[in-house]
């Protein structure tokens, strides 16, 4: 008995240990941010652009170089995450849909296993967060300036300032007056740097006297690949709005006519107070009146006019990156402040990629490399090894798995979790790892990038159409740009096999329903 006794305490004290020792989770995770826009990556425009803080993520911890998303686009990676599973899974296929918060997450298993978890900023899953014990969150996709959020009671309280420091403000004012007897989970979710690509107004000039390089297939024919491709809506070209997304407002022209398309206005200049409105103009305005001078004279014939775009395109998206980074270091410094840095994981992350002109276009959903990628950067003191590059291939659907083993919470049986933790590959071990992912992208609307379907492995690339039944077979090593599809090409039989053959076993592995 007396033994028993001692067991019990002893058992008891190594629970209450290893509660302790868990670690925090900060998930910083913004929306539409690129991986060749963060320079850690190394990308073409690390030189011009540098992400310093998000860099350190990388430097002192991990880098991973194959992370890919499930289905790119904003509300379904999100429910890939919070669930663990594919679209087909958790009902969540489009944006639009409505998140079904009564399903299992990993937020509702780390709340249960004792974390205090919250959520701030951008959740865009059209219902109520569940599982996290604060959340403040905006409407929708939100805005940059001066937004609103939404309150756990359903009330709404508009801001004055920029939504992403806003959204970093709110992340540490909760990490203060959270229970700090209890390990943290917290995801600091930022609108940046999605479209309306509208930065702090503090960064504006940031951009000016850098060139920025232009991708190779800014001027993209869609030829050799799905007929698709050149039905799409999302070129800098042709679907780039002038006063929406270049900044050219319809009163700062005069009588001058710029070609198609001109839709929307400024939703975010008319959101903005007096003296806001008064820097924006300071910047924009002497840049848009020297552009519509060389337009109106001439200057510019289509090629220089797609560039200038493209430019414009780029100095604003940067620029809204940089509020996302400067955000990362306030954290990562309130985290050293409070002796907490030791005891915490901090990763930073986007829900999908983005094209910075790739193909000659903005936008995602593709799964071609820029939109199918993820950044993922992770920092784990004493557990990865500083200076890290795993690159097995990883997805959304494994963070999940991924966060509860950090938390050493067993994963309950019966959730159907379709991802698995790569917390060996961040100790290096890969042994065992997967050799390939499965694609899936259902919506059809806005920017008119058609369903589609596919296996990548860490050389090809798969994709089916079903809407007009097509297939392309990418060899990412021969063709990293995706200009050319191999599927009828000689020599590419076998591979074209393999995949095929890989393809359908992912999708009868992940129970992938017929296509319709
Ligand atoms: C909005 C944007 C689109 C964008 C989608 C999806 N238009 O509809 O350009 O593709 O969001 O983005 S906008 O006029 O509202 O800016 S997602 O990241 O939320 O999935
Ligand atoms: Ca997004």
């Amino acid at each position: 008995m007396k033994h028993f006794g001692l067991f019990l305490l002893i058992s008891a004290t190594l629970q209450i240990q290893a509660k302790q020792s868990r670690p925090n989770i900060l998930f910083i995770f913004s929306d539409d941010h690129a991986v060749n826009a963060i320079s850690a990556y190394g990308g073409p425009l690390a030189e011009v652009a540098p992400t310093p803080h998000i860099d350190r993520l990388a430097k002192e911890g991990a880098i991973f170089l194959n992370s890919f998303c499930a289905n790119s686009i904003c509300g379904p990676s999100r429910a890939n995450i919070l669930t663990g599973k594919h679209s087909h899974k958790n009902g969540f296929m489009r944006n639009g849909n409505r998140f079904n918060g009564e399903q299992w997450t990993v937020a509702k298993e780390l709340q249960k296993g004792g974390y205090d978890t919250a959520v701030i900023g951008k959740w865009h899953l059209g219902t109520t967060p569940t599982g996290f014990n604060h959340w403040e969150i905006f409407p929708g996709q939100g805005s940059y300036y001066n937004p609103v959020f939404i309150q756990m009671d359903g009330s709404r309280k508009r801001e004055e300032g920029y939504a992403t420091d806003l959204t970093t403000e709110k992340s540490i004012e909760w990490l203060d007056s959270r229970d700090s007897e209890k390990p943290f989970f917290l995801m600091c979710q930022h609108k940046a740097p999605h479209r309306t690509f509208s930065p702090a107004l503090r960064h504006l000039d940031s951009f000016d006297d850098v060139t920025i390089p232009e991708p190779s297939n800014l001027f993209d024919d869609y030829k050799n690949r799905s007929e698709t491709l050149a039905r799409n809506e999302m070129e800098i070209d042709r679907h780039f709005d002038w006063a929406y997304d270049a900044k050219v407002r319809k009163n700062e022209r005069g009588d001058i006519k710029l070609p198609k398309p001109d839709r929307y206005g400024t939703p975010e200049y008319n959101r903005m107070t007096p003296d806001q409105k008064t820097e924006w103009d300071k910047h924009f305005g002497p840049r848009n009146q020297q552009f519509l001078a060389d337009f109106a004279a001439g200057k510019l014939d289509h090629k220089a006019l797609v560039r200038w775009k493209y430019r414009r395109y780029m100095r604003n998206y940067l620029g809204t990156v940089k509020a996302v980074d400067e955000g990362v270091g306030k954290l990562l410094e309130y985290l050293e402040k409070k002796g907490i840095a030791d005891n915490t994981v901090v990763i930073y992350s986007s829900d999908q990629g983005f094209f910075l002109g790739e193909h000659g276009w903005y936008d995602k959903r593709w799964m071609f490399e820029e939109s199918f990628r993820m950044p993922f950067l992770i920092r784990w003191p004493g557990k990865i090894e500083p200076g890290s590059r795993p690159s097995g291939l990883i997805q959304n659907i494994d963070y999940a798995s991924t966060f509860l083993e950090m938390a050493k919470i067993d994963m309950p049986e019966g959730t159907k979790v379709q991802g698995r933790s790569f917390v060996p590959l961040m100790q290096g071990q890969d042994k065992g790892w997967r050799k390939s992912l499965y694609y899936t992208y259902y919506e059809y609307g806005e920017h008119r990038v058609p369903q589609h379907f596919g296996v990548r492995t860490d050389q090809h690339k798969l994709m089916y159409f079903p809407r007009t039944n097509e297939w392309n077979l990418f060899d990412l090593k021969a063709d990293p740009t995706e200009m050319k599809s191999v599927y009828d090409e000689k020599g590419y039989e076998k591979v074209r096999k393999r995949l095929t053959t890989e393809f359908n076993r992912l999708r009868k592995y992940y129970e992938a329903p017929e296509f319709d």
